[in-house]
């Protein structure tokens, strides 16, 4: 689609320019691209021509990159071959991540809000100004409330770390992540069946069946690129969604499976694994414990009963369930990734697990591996004791079996809009981005009326950087000194990577360890911060020198080599010491110790449910206003299939108005059969509230807007697909 975009550069328009750039800055001048993207005063620097080994940062995959400089200016990034998780590749987004560097848009300077809250209206402030406002609060809401009465919420990111270090010495509980709008639920049931989260051994299986899962739009790396090789060697794949995504559309097979019943399909082939006797019977014998409750369990759950509940003919479900077993145990149900789904997600992804569990896969070739991982060491923190807080979390005993460490944003945000069990009035943001990726925007806003102060770190002013009292500008990842990240990738890798800055700081941004550091500095609470970054890394690094030198010459560390076959006769971390068909710690704590199949609400007349996901181009909410990834798409649309877009008068391209019981909002229709009659979609990041990101503003509409906020009632993740909407033409 050829779009011309408003007050900024296109991707052509930029490719000239730096061209026109380039031959400028030969000539002697100053950079164009310099004075035209980053007003910062500062002159090129003539000689600084350079390739610098760095990790993209535009989701968190961390793909090795290398960045070419010349002149000071940073012209290219491309893939690190030598970057075993990343397969040597970025991809469009991280090809992007220059104008993520060198955007318009990018936070400049500390701002304080003056006027109400999302007018828009602030005041610049000086560093010191800043920090001394941002402490002043922290004491006052600590002394006034309690520390647990100011919340923490830090995103994906390797600095992450001194935020959560940073809560602990100011002396809050109160610390989230993105997680519980993430992957949670499949983290409690892996972990609840297996003792542990496995890795799967994408690369050499023959056979994945893969529910709810987008390999080839929403990229997770090594898996991606191992999908596309697996399936070049003969892999055969099965997609279970209600859209036509492109991993459908590459797929052996693509069953458009009603949305909430990948539960009943598992159980089904569950049934059939058992009754026909297709399970590793010694595996299943040795390694496991609860068969014989397993096979009372299932038997009702025939494929006839699940193919009412999926609209999958019951048929395939056998014959699926046949062939998955017959390639086991280089075969696997994909454990997937965001479980932000349903109320029972927990459970759905335990039946994912307890299939793998009976084809045997486990720490095999081709099935569920957990590969080694490089321990780096830590600089450990003493944190102070105060008398005077609360003696658990905001959120805690809201769902059954939560996560201390990671607690729900779902909960804590209706615990502070409530004021129960005990007040928050603070809340300090880093890089995330709640108001657009938080289910129920105006409950997000709700939270924020409640408190005295919110403090948010961003690279733009995001929608929810748009809606704090204070806003500081950190460097992007291309400008930032981190520490270093060990990462889990597949059979073949685990490996290190880590960041130097490619160029200097823009603007007056300032990375969040400093942050923390000069708030610790203000609040007396310096002892904990008593170094710097390279202490740090030396810390990590002092059991594994050879990971240095590794980064050093090639940019990345590879642990290479096998990675099955390494836990072999080691028990398991589960109560039993075996893999958890029945989990008996559940039936204890109220939870159904075999997952128990309730059927979705029906979608009522004349409305739709509506999932989410995402494409190749964006991620999450944060890279629609980027300005080379906003070229390929200038807003979100609403999927709608051709029946019910007959029904409701409405054609491609038509202006609708998309409402559920919370929010709502106004969008194109894309008329399309890539999605089922009864579901709708919409793509994140779009519909935003902040002036600050000039190319989206206006554009399409916010699905956290849209969504309720159920909740996975044993994890306490976010449940982002039980909403239903309707959906009207607007006339005119
Ligand atoms: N509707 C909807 N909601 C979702 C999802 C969805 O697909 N649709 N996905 C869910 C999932 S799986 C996840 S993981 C979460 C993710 O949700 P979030 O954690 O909110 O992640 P992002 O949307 O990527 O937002 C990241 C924020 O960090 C900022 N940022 C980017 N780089 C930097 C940097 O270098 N420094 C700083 N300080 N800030 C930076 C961006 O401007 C943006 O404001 O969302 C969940 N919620
Ligand atoms: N390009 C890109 N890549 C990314 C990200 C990104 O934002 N952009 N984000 C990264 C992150 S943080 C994550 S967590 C992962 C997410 O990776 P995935 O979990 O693989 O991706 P999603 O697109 O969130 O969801 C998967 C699919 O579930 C389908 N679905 C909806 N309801 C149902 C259902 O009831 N049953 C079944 N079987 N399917 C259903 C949706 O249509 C969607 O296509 O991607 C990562 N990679
Ligand atoms: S998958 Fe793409 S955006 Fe994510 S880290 Fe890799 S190159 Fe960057
Ligand atoms: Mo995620």
């Amino acid at each position: 689609m050829a779009v011309k975009p408003r007050g900024n550069l296109s991707r052509r328009g930029f490719m000239k320019l730096s061209g026109a750039a380039a031959a400028c800055a030969a000539a002697g001048g100053p950079t164009r691209v310099l004075h035209a993207l980053v007003s910062t005063g500062k002159q090129p620097i003539e000689n600084d021509t350079r390739s610098v080994f760095s990790a993209c940062d535009m989701c968190f995959n961390k793909c090795g990159l290398i960045a070419r400089v010349e002149k000071g200016v940073v012209r290219k990034l491309d893939p690190n071959p030598k970057s075993l998780k990343s397969r040597g590749m970025l991809c469009a987004r991280g090809n992007a991540g220059i104008k993520q560097l060198y955007d318009p848009d990018r936070l400049k300077y500390p701002l304080l809000r003056k006027g109400p809250r999302g007018e828009g209206r602030w005041q610049r402030l000086t560093w010191d100004q800043a920090l001394d406002h941002a402490a002043e609060q922290m004491e006052r809401i600590g002394k006034e409330y309690t520390r647990c009465g100011f919340l923490f919420m830090a995103g994906t990111d390797m600095q992450s770390t001194f935020v959560h270090r940073f809560a602990e010495a100011y002396g809050s509980y109160n610390i989230i992540s993105h997680e519980s709008n993430c992957l949670l639920s499949r983290n409690r049931a892996f972990l609840d069946t297996f003792g542990v989260v496995p890795t799967p051994d994408v690369l050499h299986s023959r056979y994945i069946i893969m529910p709810g899962a987008n390999r080839f739009e929403a990229l997770v790396t090594p898996d991606s690129m191992d999908l596309m090789t697996a399936m070049q060697y003969g892999c055969k794949l099965v997609v279970l969604d209600p859209r036509y995504t492109k991993t459908a559309a590459l797929a052996n097979e693509w069953h458009a499976i009603k949305p909430g019943t990948d539960m009943a399909f598992f159980l089904a082939v569950a049934h059939v694994i058992i009754t026909e006797a297709l399970y590793d019977k010694k595996f299943v014998a040795e390694m496991t414990s609860g068969i014989e409750e397993l096979r009372e369990h299932v038997k009702p759950y025939t494929p006839q009963w699940a193919s009412r509940e999926t609209d999958i003919p019951a048929n395939d479900i056998k014959r699926i369930a046949r062939e998955l077993a017959s390639a086991a145990p280089t075969a696997m149900v994909y454990p997937g990734r965001r479980s932000s789904d349903y109320q029972d997600s927990t459970q759905i992804r335990r039946m994912y697990a307890i299939v793998n569990a009976l084809l045997g896969n486990w720490d095999r070739k081709g099935g569920l591996i957990v590969p080694q991982k490089v321990k780096a060491g830590d600089i450990s923190i003493d944190a102070p004791w105060y008398d005077d807080n609360p003696e658990d979390r905001v959120d805690a005993g809201r769902a059954q079996m939560m996560f201390d460490e990671e607690g729900s944003f779902k909960h804590t945000r209706d615990a502070v809009i409530e004021g129960k069990p005990y007040p928050i009035k603070g809340w300090m943001t880093y890089k995330t981005n709640p108001m657009q990726t938080g289910a129920n925007r105006n409950k997000t806003i709700q939270m924020i009326h409640k408190l005295d102060f919110m403090l948010s770190v961003d690279i733009t002013m995001s929608d929810t950087a748009w809606l704090a009292d204070l806003v500081l500008p950190a460097p992007s990842y291309l400008e930032r000194k981190d520490p270093l990240s060990a990462f889990l990738a597949s059979s073949t890798c685990s490996g290190v990577i880590t960041r130097n800055p490619v160029v200097p700081a823009l603007f007056e941004s300032k990375p969040v360890f400093w942050i923390v550091k000069e708030l610790a500095k203000r609040l007396d609470l310096s002892e904990h911060f008593d170094f710097t970054i390279e202490d740090f890394r030396k810390a990590q690094l002092k059991e594994i020198p050879e990971v240095a030198r590794a980064i050093k010459e090639d940019g990345v560390y590879n642990i290479a080599g096998p990675s099955y076959g390494l836990h072999k006769g080691k028990p398991f971390r589960t109560r039993s010491k075996k893999i958890e068909l029945y989990n008996s710690r559940y039936a204890e704590n109220g939870v159904d110790p075999m997952p128990v199949y309730t059927s979705p609400a029906p979608v009522p007349p004349n409305r739709f449910r509506i999932v989410v996901g995402r494409n190749a181009y964006i991620t999450q909410s944060a890279s629609t206003n980027n300005a080379l990834l906003w070229e390929l798409q200038p807003e979100n649309t609403l999927w709608l299939h051709p029946r019910p877009a007959e029904k409701l008068g409405i054609q491609d391209q038509d202006m609708v108005e998309v409402k559920s019981s919370v929010g709502k909002g106004r969008l194109k229709a894309r008329v399309t059969r890539d999605t089922r009659p009864d579901t709708v979609y919409m793509d994140t990041g779009f519909g935003v509230l902040s002036k600050g990101l000039r190319n989206i503003f206006g554009k399409g509409a916010c699905i956290a807007e849209v969504l309720e906020d159920h909740a996975d009632r044993v994890s306490g993740n976010m449940a982002m697909h039980e909403t239903f909407v309707r959906v009207t033409k607007i006339e005119g």
